[in-house]
């Protein structure tokens, strides 16, 4: 099932989704990635360059590039997110010891790939502020 798109009018060119940004292509399996779960709304695979013992990645089937761009109708697929990285991670064994979970939105706190994705970090300790 494909949830509808939330956006109602034109989107400016320079918000515009990238379709073939490497989480799209992980998505559409022309790229491969180690898959720890996926189900019609969401894929959860291991980040290809862990910062932690456990880290991976949970990213919603819908296009969107960042947090700042959902809107209402993502409500749903957004809080899927968060149950699925809580639930991945407890799967994962990590889910009692503590982990981490951030969003990077926008080039100016640390987002490279431009499609909404979840990190999930567990197995060290984690300062505060992150940094
Ligand atoms: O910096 P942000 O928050 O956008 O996080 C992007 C994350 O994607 C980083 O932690 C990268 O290590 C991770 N990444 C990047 C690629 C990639 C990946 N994780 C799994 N598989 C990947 N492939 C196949 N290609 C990437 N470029």
């Amino acid at each position: 099932m494909r949830l509808p798109a939330h956006s109602a009018g034109p989107t400016p060119a320079a918000l515009t989704y990238d379709p073939n940004n490497v989480f799209a292509r992980i998505l559409r399996k022309e790229v491969p990635a180690q898959v720890l779960h996926e189900d019609e709304h969401c894929l959860a695979f291991r980040d290809a360059a862990p910062q932690a013992p456990t880290h991976f990645l949970v990213v919603p089937k819908r296009p969107i590039r960042m947090l700042a761009d959902a809107g209402p109708g993502d409500a749903q697929a957004l809080g899927h997110l968060l149950l699925t990285a809580a639930a991945v991670a407890k799967q994962q064994g990590v889910g009692d010891r503590g982990f981490r979970v951030a969003i990077n939105n926008g080039a100016g706190a640390g987002q490279s790939v431009f499609h909404l994705h979840v990190h999930v970090l567990a197995g060290r300790n984690f300062a505060w502020p992150p940094g």
